[in-house]
């Protein structure tokens, strides 16, 4: 039996999710069981098709599969200025297999991998929570067999797309308060732990000479930080993996996390409150710069 953990990546990409994808599928600690895919940076039919970049650039068998085309009941937001039309663009990728599209719905998929499992499998959505939210809302008996939820969204303190609001909790806020009040172990790695340990420019400059990963998340991430590339960038979606991998190298705190889903001003904000004495969540809170930097180089040590 293999020691890997065993994970499922709920995705949207992206550009920092390139960054989390490239180590999790070549970390030898990791077992990426599929992609699934949301609406979120860009509209489902693109972050599809980037995880399936993905897969091509590393040569996977990991099954990708696409999930919901639309938030529960917000609007979409858009966020292809940030993420370029295509939501990875900045780097060639050659033209992918459209055949490679499963048509099993993304939540189908994931019940019917977590019910046939035998080890209880951790989920790591990285992009808005509305597949997850629909998989834990039409099939709860999943929940005995999903071991924790380790998820990039959020923020203690203050938002990115709004004043107090992150992206991916913003564009399905319903979705995030039927997720973080699912019971389950939730991790949030939000803003917080990126903002304590932004990479600087040097090292996303480092990366073009480690390897071919290095070489395209460079290009990526020099087109999606523009002209504020030489203030450094933040890999948000790959904090997740990295604590999954080294969760002893963060510093961490209880909280009971509810989202905003109606303010007139701070829709989407997580109301993270760390007195609570019914926490729901590990907040992860920051890393120390020099050992993030270290640990994102040499994950990516593993890829091609
Ligand atoms: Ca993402």
């Amino acid at each position: 039996m293999s020691n890997k953990l065993p994970i499922i990546i709920d995705t949207d990409p992206g550009i920092d999710d390139a960054a989390a994808i490239s180590i999790a599928l070549n970390h030898p600690e990791l077992d990426v069981k599929m992609i699934t895919t949301v609406n979120g940076n860009v509209g489902i039919d693109k972050t599809t098709a980037n995880a399936l970049k993905l897969k091509q650039f590393f040569n996977s068998d990991v099954p990708v599969y696409q999930g919901a085309a639309h938030p529960l009941l917000t609007d979409i937001v858009d966020a292809s200025v940030v993420h370029g039309e295509s939501g990875m663009n900045g780097y060639d990728f050659p033209a992918i297999d459209q055949s490679a599209i499963s048509d099993v719905h993304a939540v189908e998929a994931m019940k019917t991998l977590l019910l046939q499992s035998d080890t209880p499998i951790t989920l790591v959505p990285i992009g808005p929570l509305t597949n997850i939210a629909l998989l834990l809302s039409t099939y709860p008996e999943v929940k005995q067999h999903i071991r924790q939820i380790v998820l990039m969204g959020g923020s203690a303190g203050r938002g990115n797309i709004t004043p107090l609001a992150e992206f991916n909790i913003f564009c399905d806020p319903e979705a995030a308060q039927i997720v973080f009040n699912s019971n389950l172990p939730i991790t949030m790695v939000g803003l917080d732990v990126a903002r304590s340990s932004t990479l600087s420019h040097a090292t996303v400059n480092q990366l073009n000479q480690l390897n071919q990963t290095g070489k395209m998340l460079h290009q990526l991430f020099r087109h999606y930080r523009g002209d504020d590339f030489e203030k450094g960038t933040n890999v948000y979606d790959a904090y997740t993996i990295l604590y999954l991998l080294h969760p002893d190298k963060f510093e961490t705190a209880q909280a009971n996390v509810q989202i905003e889903v109606s303010g007139q001003l701070t829709k989407g904000a997580t109301v993270t409150d760390f007195k609570s004495p019914q926490p729901n969540c590990t907040v992860v809170l920051s890393i120390d710069p020099e050992i993030f930097k270290n640990l994102f180089i040499d994950s990516l040590q593993h890829c091609i």
